[in-house]
């Protein structure tokens, strides 16, 4: 049953009424969103047309049945939205995925908030490698899977990065999206607009250090082998939370290595 229709009466009649006197649908999402109904809230930004739209996992079950694969969800916080699932890689997956990486890791970069231009940073120790989207069968199929449990088009994704942490290496707290205060905003969102989640895959176990944290939400999500993790970057109203500050601790024993796919506002094309 749908989201929407499973809201009492009198809110379906709210949305009802308010939609037909014009108001935002989008800020009709965030009040529901507010009173916890989160999946009714999504639904009514995705299902209507001319309004924002966000990516959106089905928290409804512990489990969604997938085309391929039937995944698990194993933590959630609603605001901001985060939503950790277990079993979303196999483990000849994640095999392929740093087979494929190893040979060609290079210094990770950041964004120069100044000019939009990758530079360079000890606030980001790790190496990496990036790929167009469907560049290999394996990343065709991961892809494919990302949409189809985000509800999010292929063509709205960054390419795949792979990325390789080790002794002490981190990714210290920022943020995925791109602030609009901030010059390098209007070089970055040229092209896909806002990066409105984050889709990040443990492709290792690690034996200590490399959660992901969140500092201002006082939570982390441990990397385990296979399992995925994502969050959004902005609201139903489409603007930034900054709460989704959030870092890749140091590893301090063992290897972690991750694979990061960004969800655009629009094609990333
Ligand atoms: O490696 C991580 O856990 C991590 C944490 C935060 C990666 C990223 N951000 C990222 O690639 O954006
Ligand atoms: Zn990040």
């Amino acid at each position: 049953m749908s989201a929407l229709r499973a809201l009492e009466k009198d809110w379906q009649e709210w949305v009802k009424e308010n939609i037909a006197r014009g108001v935002s649908v989008n800020k009709l999402a965030v009040t529901l969103f507010n009173k916890g109904w989160i999946d009714a809230a999504y639904e009514l930004i995705n299902d209507n047309s001319n309004n924002l739209k966000a990516p959106h996992i089905n928290t409804s079950h512990n489990y969604i049945q997938l085309s391929d694969k039937r995944v698990s969800i194993s933590f959630t916080c609603y605001s901001p939205f985060v939503v950790s699932i277990d079993d979303f890689l196999s483990f000849d997956e994640c095999q392929a995925l740093i087979s494929d990486a190893d040979s060609k890791l290079k210094a990770s970069r950041v964004v120069n908030p100044k000019d939009g231009s990758f530079i360079e940073h000890n606030a980001r120790t790790s190496t990496s490698t990036g790929y167009q989207r469907g560049q290999t069968a394996v990343i065709k199929t991961i892809e494919s899977r990302i949409s189809e449990l985000l509800h999010w088009p292929v063509d709205h994704g960054e390419g795949l990065q792979v990325l390789r942490y080790e002794d002490g290496g981190e990714y210290r707290p920022h943020f995925d999206f791109f602030d609009p205060a901030k010059k390098s905003s209007e070089v970055v969102t040229k092209k896909g607009g806002q990066r409105v989640g984050t889709f990040l895959m443990y492709l290792s176990d690690v034996g200590a250090g490399g959660a992901t944290r969140f500092p201002k939400l006082n939570f982390e999500v441990r990397p385990k082998k296979g399992s995925a993790l994502y969050f959004a970057n902005t609201d139903l109203n489409g603007d930034i939370n900054p709460l989704t500050l959030h870092a890749g601790m140091p590893v301090t024993e063992g290897v972690k290595y991750l694979s990061t796919k960004w969800l655009r506002e629009k094609p990333y094309v």
